[in-house]
């Protein structure tokens, strides 16, 4: 059946390595950073205060093993294909050489809610702490300008204003899709320094604020079950898992990069898995040093990182804390853009969207257009939506992706077996399979009405391929 028509890896790898424009000028140490500068933003600094007060109390610890563990199984798979199929298009293109076209277009389509949406809940995130920064030096931005449209804004006198739209964010957006579309080189340099004072950042609070544990603010460790599902106990520690999940995404955007590798087939897995270790050891201390620092019941607040700084008595810190907080949402928007402009590349070179938008600029050697039209998609969101209206979707879109690529990695185990893999993912028959079902056991825990807008962007993507994609494939046309 033509709907599940496959591009074959050999065609693929013919494509990867061939003159395709983009520029290769990333090694395993830029990908590694760029992992890092994707994976580490809201989710640490915003995330492991909520789930230790709503869902998991001080285990909020294991909520980040346990989504550090789904995010490992994926790590691995996504490096095998990586290595195999060093293609812009990631999952996307994984999805298209496993399970055909019709699979290929809903990994597409659902890496939008990755991508795009993931950068546009981060630039609101961005917003926020940059008001709140500049606040504290004395620079207020008018407050219409700083939220959602239609979203109340209470200013200092207690009085309300309306929103109008969200104009910081739209900004950070605007000036990483301009670094973007300037050159990879470039991009990849700027990330760089924002990951330095990141993780400087995160390494100084671990260092500062460890003498301030106290041990007592641990036990109980798990909360007992208040009764609701999702409040404390074993199946608190999931959902949180579900919620901190979102601390992890990015890792497989270092994919994404493959045809701007040097060495894409050796340095693709030390990129995905290397950004995720840092990352998941520097999760599990943190939150495990923030609720031995502050009981887990006062964690629930915009800030909770700051809050302990605060509470150890090192209220200078805070300050800085912000810094790296901003710093840190940056990198992961633009890796989230670049990504997002990398999967809209390829599905345009292989026709399920229009090919205009592939172009590749003559001086800079960027896709520039994919690039441009991307930072539109999220510009528009990012000015007039809340956090929560935008997150709620990036996790299950991740997932989801996550699980096809576990499913993909079987699937391309049993039909090619002989296929030269230069990653292989190790004991592949248990981690794929994991890969899958953790992931899946994740979503499952996400509230039913965020599956339903999943539900209603998959139709909406189905439509527009049957109205665009399935005769303008450049596949369909060449059999
Ligand atoms: N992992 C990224 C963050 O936490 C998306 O902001």
């Amino acid at each position: 059946m033509d709907l599940f028509r496959r591009k074959s890896i050999a065609d693929l790898q013919t494509e990867a390595s061939g003159e395709h424009g983009l520029k290769r000028s990333l090694g395993a140490f830029n990908l590694v950073m760029l992992g890092i500068g994707a994976i580490i933003g809201t989710g640490i600094f915003v995330l492991t205060g909520t789930v230790a007060a709503q869902n998991a109390g001080p285990a909020v610890v294991l909520s980040f093993v346990l989504a550090g563990l789904a995010s490992i199984f994926a790590a691995l798979c996504y490096a095998e294909f990586a290595s195999v199929v060093p293609i812009a298009g990631s999952a996307y293109t994984y999805g298209y050489a496993t399970l055909g076209e019709f699979f290929a277009w809903i990994i597409g389509w659902d890496l939008i809610l990755e991508y795009a949406l993931g950068a546009v809940t981060v630039a609101i995130g961005w917003s926020g702490y940059v008001v709140s920064f500049l606040r504290d030096i004395g620079i207020v931005i008018p407050p219409q300008f700083t939220a959602a449209r239609g979203h109340a804004v209470t200013l200092a006198d207690g009085s309300t204003v309306t929103a109008l739209f969200n104009f910081p964010a739209m900004l950070i957006v605007a000036l990483v899709t301009a670094l973007l579309v300037v050159g990879i080189r470039e991009s990849a340099n700027v990330n760089n320094v924002i990951v330095v004072i990141k993780v400087t950042v995160v390494l100084l609070f671990i260092g500062l604020a460890a003498p301030h544990v106290m041990p007592e603010n641990w036990t109980p460790f798990i909360p007992p079950n208040t009764g609701a599902r999702e409040h404390f106990g074993w199946s608190g520690i999931v959902a949180g898992a579900g919620v901190v999940f979102f601390a992890y995404i990015g890792f497989d955007a270092v994919s994404t990069a493959a045809q701007e590798a040097k060495n894409p087939q050796r340095d693709m897995p030390i990129g995905i898995i290397g950004s995720l270790i840092v990352c998941t050891i520097l999760y599990i201390v943190v939150s495990g040093i923030a609720t031995g620092v502050v009981p887990y019941r006062d964690l629930d607040v915009p800030d909770p990182i700051a809050l302990v700084a605060d509470r150890a008595g090192l209220g200078w810190f805070s300050t800085l804390i912000k810094v790296g907080a901003i710093a840190g949402l940056s990198s992961v928007i633009l890796v989230m853009l670049l990504g997002q402009a990398r999967v809209f590349y390829s599905m345009s070179n292989d026709g399920l969207l229009p090919p205009w938008i592939n172009k590749i600029h003559p001086r800079f050697r960027t896709p520039w257009i994919t690039q441009i039209v991307t930072g539109i998609a999220v510009v528009i969101p990012a000015a007039i939506l809340t956090v929560r209206e935008a997150g709620s979707l990036v996790s299950i879109g991740t997932l989801l992706a996550f699980v096809i690529v576990s499913v993909g990695i079987i699937v391309l185990r049993v039909r090619q077996p002989e296929l030269p893999r230069p990653f292989k993912t190790p004991l592949v028959w248990f981690v794929a399979p994991m890969g899958a079902l953790t992931s899946f056991y994740l979503m499952y825990f996400l509230p039913w009405r965020t599956w339903e807008r999943l539900l209603i962007w998959l139709v909406i993507g189905l439509v527009l391929y049957f109205a665009y994609g399935r005769t303008h494939s450049k596949l369909a046309r060449t059999k």
